[in-house]
């Protein structure tokens, strides 16, 4: 939804005047402001400006929601959310490559009373083993590695996937370039990603990472948070990711 002319007005001229400030603070060059002018023009017609903006930005966003939520903690979307996902059951679509490991997702939705939600919808997405994304990366279809489940008269879920791997922004591209002529690394942790909706209720998008897997502890996206840090149990012999939820009343 738009912002109200008065709160637009402030939140613009507040960016203006941080961008203004480290121009001055750090003596950029004429040249270098037209370089950068021509960066992102090139960037955007490369379509990596969600990427650009969600690196850096998404967890500002993010943040600001969880001081007023009682649900679950939201955390970053990032740039691969499709919304045409498919509806499925019991599992997501894989390629079936050799180096795919067994992982089940399962957990339980629940309102802010602690009541069982069912007919909630579990939208869940995460890289391939690869570390791409369907739907955007290597023309792989976007039916893979996501799918949108609803929860059950006990409002639980359940879906069998393999488990995603660290995911490095294409260092190809304009976004991985800036990160790395600043001399950072473009890594982000393996995570699986959710948004959780039912009418009625706020939106719950999120993410979970593993418990000491790579990156953790130095995401490129600023996106961790010791609450979306999971420890996956055994069960049946597989690998079992545990994520419960716990939906806010909508405004
Ligand atoms: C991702 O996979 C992601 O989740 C985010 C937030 C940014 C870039 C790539
Ligand atoms: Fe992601």
């Amino acid at each position: 939804m738009p912002m109200e002319s008065e709160q637009l007005e402030a939140v613009v001229m507040d960016i203006v005047a941080g961008i203004r400030d480290a121009i001055i603070k750090h003596h950029v060059t004429v040249d270098q402001y037209r370089f950068a002018v021509d960066y992102l023009g090139r960037l955007a017609d490369a379509r990596e400006l969600p990427l650009l903006l969600d690196v850096f930005l998404n967890v500002a966003a993010v943040d600001a929601e969880n001081e007023v939520t009682k649900g679950s903690p939201q955390a970053i979307q990032g740039p691969y959310y499709r919304e045409d996902a498919p509806a499925v059951t019991d599992r997501l679509k894989t390629l079936d490559h050799d180096n795919e490991r067994p992982l089940v997702v399962r957990g339980q939705v629940r309102d802010i009373d602690g009541s069982v939600l069912p007919g909630a919808e579990v939208d869940i997405w995460h890289s391939t083993p690869t570390g791409k994304y369907s739907g955007f990366h290597d023309n792989i279809p976007v039916d893979y590695y996501r799918g949108k489940l609803t929860s059950d008269s006990e409002g639980a879920y359940r879906v069998a996937t393999t488990a995603p791997v660290p995911y490095q922004i294409p260092n190809q591209g304009y976004t991985g370039a800036l990160l790395e002529a600043m001399g950072r690394h473009s890594w982000r942790p393996a995570h699986v990603h959710f948004k959780v909706r039912k009418p009625g209720f706020k939106t719950v998008t999120t993410q979970v990472y593993f418990e000491g897997g790579q990156w953790v502890d130095s995401d490129c996206c600023s996106g961790v948070r010791d609450d979306l840090v999971r420890r996956t149990t055994q069960e049946d012999g597989v690998d079992t990711l545990t994520v419960d939820f716990v939906l806010d009343r909508a405004a």
